[in-house]
């Protein structure tokens, strides 16, 4: 099994819905069990900033996949949610990113981990620091990154606080 992490972002539509449908896809995946889903946060958009703000999240997950194949899932997932590419900073309706994998390096055309951006931008740190457990060999990283910061003014806003994974998908009925 390996441990990869992903952060999870919307700027489009009903956000917090694109978040627990791409969630939902995920967790039905086979090789896939989703161990932690963060709090959700608001936050302004960085790159292209004259756009709505962002909601996201980080999750946690083990899985068999290669991290190509965990690439190809999430590109499913992001089709399957309607994303449509209009420009490279623009907004979307769902963008789910490897930011980790096993702590494992990867550098092909399609996929490079760590994320190459990660470690620069407050809205994958913040929810990505909440559910790393402190015996995770891939933290330290982040909590240096983390410390040059500061969150008040990267516009990072906890928007809705989530203990567990069940509790950010509640069964549909
Ligand atoms: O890289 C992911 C998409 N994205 C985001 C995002 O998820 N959140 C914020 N705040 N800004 C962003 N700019 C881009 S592009």
């Amino acid at each position: 099994m390996k441990r990869a992490y992903l952060s999870i972002g919307t700027n489009i539509g009903e956000r917090e819905k694109n978040l627990q449908d791409a969630v939902r896809m995920l967790i039905a995946h086979e090789a896939i069990t989703v161990t932690a889903v963060s709090s959700i946060y608001e936050t302004a958009a960085v790159g292209f900033t004259e756009q709505a703000d962002f909601l996201n999240i980080a999750l946690r997950l083990e899985t068999t996949l290669s991290a190509q194949e965990l690439l190809l899932v999430c590109q499913q997932v992001e089709n399957d949610l309607g994303r449509v590419r209009e420009f490279r900073w623009g907004p979307r309706i769902i963008d789910l990113d490897i930011l980790l994998y096993n702590n494992e390096t990867s550098n092909t055309e399609t996929l490079i981990v760590p994320h190459p951006r990660m470690y620069e931008r407050a809205f994958v740190l913040v929810p990505l620091k909440e559910i790393m457990p402190e015996k995770c060999d891939m933290l330290e990283g982040v909590q240096n990154a983390y410390q040059t910061f500061d969150i008040e003014k990267e516009g990072v806003k906890l928007w809705k606080t989530i203990a567990t994974v069940d509790e950010f998908v509640p069964s549909e009925n």
